[in-house]
């Protein structure tokens, strides 16, 4: 796959693409990630891509010139027409459904804005989707698209070991994960759970499902809502309940 990043910051992108899962699948040939810089493409020799915003206000915007060519020169580079997505906070929430839509396509190119955005019209002439991460802010989009470009680095052929496919697909789908515990047995005064240590590989499955299921009921309960649960669920659920209310909560 080829994912471009348009990026006033590629320092930025380097940093996160040279380590971990996504620096190898670029140097095994996977994923090509090509940064595009608009100063490259400024009307100027100062290399100067923003201006103050018509209409008055706070801040600078991204000028729609420089951003245009280097999307242009972008698209030009990519091995086939790319589907351009600028990371916005007006975009739609990016989640795992999209990252997966996103990861099928051949070439992607991402543009990351600063300052306080881009000109609308670059938005109207050459952007396909508009994606943000959360309702939080940030100081431009070039986090934003390293950590797409992580999401669906990960899905692609080849690039995770089978065990960890295996666990990307696993029977979990849709809920939390349940609490993981190594060696130490003892750490101060908490233990690991005695199930995990009995050996019965029938009572740990049991055991870990009901924690996912109590986990996901706890602290994201909108990921059940639209789900109807097995009648084996719904009873290690009841039971999970029923012990974490006779222990009197904890802190989860
Ligand atoms: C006038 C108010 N603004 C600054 C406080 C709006 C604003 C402009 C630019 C807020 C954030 C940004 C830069 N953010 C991104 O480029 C961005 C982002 C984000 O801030 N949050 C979540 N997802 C994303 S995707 C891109």
């Amino acid at each position: 796959m080829w994912i471009g990043v348009v990026s006033i910051f590629p320092e930025l992108l380097s940093a996160i693409a040279s380590a971990g899962v996504l620096g190898r699948a670029i140097e095994r040939g996977d994923l090509a990630l090509a940064p595009f810089n608009p100063r490259d493409h400024a009307g100027d020799r100062r290399g100067t891509v923003d201006d103050r915003p018509y209409g008055g206000g706070p801040g600078m915007v991204m000028m729609a010139p420089p951003l245009l060519k280097t999307i242009a020169a972008a698209a030009a580079a990519a091995p086939s027409p790319p589907w351009v997505v600028y990371l916005s906070p007006q975009g739609r929430r990016l989640d795992q459904a999209k990252v997966e839509g996103l990861a099928e396509r051949p070439s992607l190119l991402l543009v990351a804005g600063r300052y306080e955005g881009i000109d609308e019209r670059i938005v109207e002439l050459a952007v396909d989707e508009e994606l943000s991460l959360g309702d939080y802010i940030l100081s431009g989009g070039e986090l934003p698209a390293m950590v797409l470009v992580e999401a669906i680095c990960r899905l692609l052929p080849g690039v995770l070991n089978n065990q960890d496919s295996i666990l990307t697909e696993s029977h979990l789908e849709g809920l939390l994960e349940y609490p993981q515990y190594t060696r130490p047995e003892n750490v101060g005064p908490l233990t690991a759970p005695e199930v995990l240590l009995s050996g019965d590989h029938g009572a740990v499955a049991a055991w870990q499902r009901s924690q996912a299921l109590l986990r996901t009921w706890q602290r994201r309960p909108e990921l059940l809502a639209g789900r109807a649960l097995e009648d084996e669920d719904l009873a290690l659920l009841r039971a999970a309940l029923a012990s974490v209310e006779a222990e009197g909560g904890g802190a989860a």
